[in-house]
């Protein structure tokens, strides 16, 4: 038996999906949540209380516990860990984890008779690791771009952007010099935990490398120039950057306390935007994705290579080979939970009822859901911003879910491609209500996929193709086939559009852009 296993470490939980590619199933899912499950980090939504709404950071120890009793509770709940053939995972993009020199040696002595965060608790050079919504790096991006002007954006893929990586070690290194200097390695949040798994520190793919604003994504290496000016000595300090089907290395024998074999390939992680590409069969070009998570994402597979002249969007590479494209929204599931909790209701009425009670269009309400300072557009003191004073809860409900589809339509019109077709995945595309918003807004068909959790699928699948030498074709017609398919209302193509011109206007008087 062939099984393989995907990880999917996200902001606010940990998930994971075994699929057996002979009898091309999904074997089981699993999933902890940090805000639940590990209490004792006061970590809410994945991430440390800071009175500054523009620092976002998260204790790297809560990664390391979550992935333990992730391991745990798999093996408790009888999961086939023994015939487990290859491992890979996803992370939440962009975020920076900060190391000593004995991190590689903790690392192959690992003691499975303690747990992860206890031993790798004195590698660690910095105690908390600055994630995706942290946008304390303003100054830095200034820095970088009167340095490069615009070629940050065309070799990196993307201007200069206060969640990347590259402007998060930046500021590191002026604000804490000592503690930059006691630093000999710095990995994202997918080479973290990829390293913790292997015992060695591991590679960076190139996939999620493409959102560091370091990676020159026309020559798949580190660009010298700006990993110089970002800080002293950090070529030093990155791992290598390698093609996002490599193998990392393999399994620890830690690991093996869970039943699973010590020794199995364990491939190089990648961030969650380009495992669920693959995770959801959109890896060719010709149909968009949109996931939504934490943070909402609008990304495809890209014909040629194109950068947003409005600089909110990405360009990425693609793990299946080429490039993808990427625009994220800050502002997504966090920000309709907050309207949910504002409202008193529960999520059968937030996903259906409110979109049964109220009509498309919505009488012209609009909202910008700015609950905590937005990437798209660029918002950085959070503010939360209506076109009108009364509402009732389901028609708050629909502003708020009609007002992330424009906007995601319109920010996303720079990739030029009218996608007749979108794939959806994320916690919230189980809603029935949003899935047809979208369909209205955008006049395409939406795709949905049996599971919600794509990244940790992408992952899974793309081990698959690295270990079990499966091409990705026949992994995407076995895994990723739509199951429910909404098509759009041709009758609210006008409200939408009419709606949409309307929200230009509103966010260009309530923002920078
Ligand atoms: C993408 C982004 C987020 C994170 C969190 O650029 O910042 O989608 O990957 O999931």
């Amino acid at each position: 038996m062939a099984l393989y296993l995907g990880i999917d470490a996200s902001t606010q939980g940990i998930k994971a999906e075994l699929i057996d590619t002979a009898k091309g199933e999904i074997i089981t899912s699993f999933g902890i949540n940090f805000g639940k499950d590990l209490p004792h980090f006061k970590s809410t939504d994945g991430f440390l209380e800071n009175a500054d709404p523009t620092i976002r950071h998260a204790n790297p120890l809560m990664w390391l516990e979550g992935l333990d009793m992730l391991f745990s509770q798999m093996q408790k709940k009888g999961a086939p860990l023994s015939d487990v053939a290859g491992i890979s995972g996803s992370a939440q993009q962009h975020g920076s984890v900060y190391l000593k020199n004995n991190f590689p040696e903790i690392l192959a002595k690992l003691d499975s008779d303690k747990n992860l965060s206890e031993q790798l608790k004195i590698s660690l050079s910095r105690q908390t690791s600055p994630i995706w919504m942290d946008r304390s790096t303003s100054a830095e991006c200034d820095e970088l771009y009167a340095r490069f002007g615009e070629r940050i954006q065309s070799d990196t893929g993307s201007p200069a952007i206060e969640r990347f990586t590259g402007p998060q070690i930046r500021r590191f290194a002026k604000a804490e010099p000592e503690n930059y200097d006691k630093t000999s390695v710095i990995h994202l949040v997918s080479s973290f935990l990829c390293s913790v798994l292997c015992g060695n520190s591991a590679p960076i793919d190139y996939a999620d490398g493409s959102g560091m604003n370091l990676l020159n994504i026309k020559e798949l290496d580190w660009d010298r120039e700006i990993t110089s000016f970002t800080a002293p000595d950090l070529l030093k300090k990155l791992p290598a950057v390698v093609d996002p089907s490599s193998i990392a290395g393999n399994l620890s024998n830690y690991f093996s306390k869970y039943g699973l074999n010590a020794g199995i390939p364990v491939q190089v992680w990648s961030g969650d935007n380009p495992n669920s590409l693959i995770g959801v069969g959109a890896a060719m070009p010709g149909s968009a994705v949109i996931s939504l998570g934490s943070s909402d994402t609008f990304f495809a597979a890209m014909r040629n290579f194109k950068t947003d002249k409005a600089g909110c969007g990405h360009v990425f590479c693609n793990p299946a080979g080429g490039f993808m494209s990427l625009i994220c929204f800050s502002n997504g599931s966090l920000a309709r939970e907050r309207i949910k909790t504002l409202c008193k209701v529960d999520w059968e009425f937030f996903d259906r009822t409110a979109g049964e009670m109220t009509r498309a269009g919505n009488n012209g309400k609009l909202m910008l859901p700015y609950f905590e300072p937005e990437s798209t557009p660029k918002v950085l003191t959070p503010g939360v911003k209506r076109n009108y004073s009364n509402a009732e809860p389901a028609e708050e409900i629909r502003t708020i879910m009609e007002s992330q589809a424009i906007s995601m339509k319109i920010h996303s019109e720079w990739q030029q491609e009218d996608f007749k077709k979108i794939r959806i995945t994320g916690g919230a595309s189980g809603s029935q209500a949003f899935r047809k918003i979208l369909a209205d807004v955008f006049q395409a068909e939406i795709e949905s996929i049996s599971i919600k959790n794509s990244a940790a699928l992408g992952a899974a699948l793309r081990v698959a193709n690295a270990v079990g030498e499966i091409p990705f074709h026949k992994l995407f017609d076995i895994f990723c086939v739509p199951n429910e398919v909404i098509k759009p209302d041709s009758a609210n193509a006008k409200v939408y559009k009419d709606a949409s011109s309307r929200y230009v206007e509103f966010e260009k008087i309530n923002t920078s852009l």
